[in-house]
């Protein structure tokens, strides 16, 4: 049905597909309306590499930023640290063919699976969500991408997978950034197991509806839409699962600034700045207030009962 192969989708054999695509999609999804317009109105600015998606009823409806200004205001250090270094690095990036995923750990099925499997039978749904990044700059974004569970169910967790931790690919030498220390690489984040299976937790495989340009984390990456940014681990060739909470990148890069949650929190202050407001890009001024969770609190809130969110940041 779906059948990403990163290299060569052409629009030819998406469009002979789509009749049937289309019925299958509507049968999975309950009947959601098909596609949302809005992630299609960048049309003209996207690279034509498309996906066949449905609606999530997730979606925001705030207006959604364009693709122009999500695919040129990126982080992803692995390409310089510089917001307009990824557009400018990570094009010429060749990833493997074919891409796969180890998994590994506290689960039945270890093994390498190729993201072309991993894809087959999946419904990608259009999932526009806000965006806000630990920095205080906030996008919204029309992700194409399915819940992180689907690919967590079929590993077949043990009883003492109480995490879940993924690792970017190391490729020193196509990724500049990588021969400087700004972070350890290769990049690693980690999701409490009920974090990862929240049904709004997706890996993303595209955006507009569109294949995911390199500089966006092509082929696979994370999106958990209540945390900061950087949970967002880009280009995944790592799974495991395991018992005790792991380290991310950004917690060892600096503690006291990036904790394993990274809920997004207005009351939880950066060492270095406040968290109260963000910048909705492309505007020039603080002008919003953050929201708690970014405004997802009534999906996930309960998630974190009991817990001390300034401890536990
Ligand atoms: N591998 C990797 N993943 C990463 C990063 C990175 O530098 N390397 N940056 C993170 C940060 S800080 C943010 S805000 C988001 C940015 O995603 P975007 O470029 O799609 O907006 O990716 C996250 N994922
Ligand atoms: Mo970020």
């Amino acid at each position: 049905m779906v059948d990403i192969k990163s290299s060569d989708i052409t629009d030819k054999q998406i469009y002979l597909n789509r009749r049937s695509f289309i019925a299958a999609a509507a049968a999975a999804a309950g009947g959601a309306l098909i596609a949302d317009s809005r992630v299609h109105a960048q049309d003209a600015a996207g690279h034509g590499r498309r996906l066949m998606t449905v609606h999530s009823p997730f979606s925001t409806t705030e207006s959604v930023n364009t693709w122009e200004h999500s695919t040129t205001y990126n982080n992803f250090y692995e390409f310089g640290t510089g917001k307009d270094d990824p557009a400018r690095n990570a094009p010429a990036w060749k990833p493997p063919q074919p891409w796969t995923i180890a998994i590994d750990g506290e689960c039945a099925k270890k093994g390498t699976l190729a993201l072309e499997d991993v894809l087959k039978g999946q419904v990608l749904e259009d999932r526009i969500y806000r965006h806000r990044c630990v920095e205080g700059w906030s996008m919204v974004i029309p992700w194409v991408g399915f819940p992180l569970a689907n690919l967590i169910q079929r590993c077949e967790p043990t009883a003492k997978a109480k995490f879940i931790e993924f690792t970017s690919i190391l490729d020193t030498k196509q990724m500049r950034g990588q021969r400087s220390d700004v972070l350890e690489w290769p990049y690693v984040e980690a999701l409490r197991m009920d974090e990862a299976m929240h049904p709004m937790t997706t890996l993303a495989v595209g955006i507009y509806g569109e294949v995911l340009p390199n500089q966006n984390g092509a082929p696979v990456r994370l999106v958990v839409p209540w945390k900061y940014g950087f949970k967002g681990i880009k280009s995944i060739v790592k799974v495991r699962f395991v018992e005790k909470q792991p380290m991310s990148s950004w917690q060892i890069n600096y503690p006291k600034a990036y904790g394993f949650y990274a809920n997004v929190n207005p009351r939880v202050n950066h060492p270095n700045w406040s968290q109260a407001m963000e910048v909705r890009l492309p505007s020039l001024f603080k002008r919003m207030r953050t929201q708690v969770f970014n405004g997802y609190g009534d999906q996930v809130a309960s998630l974190y009962q009991g817990m001390d969110l300034t401890r536990n940041y």
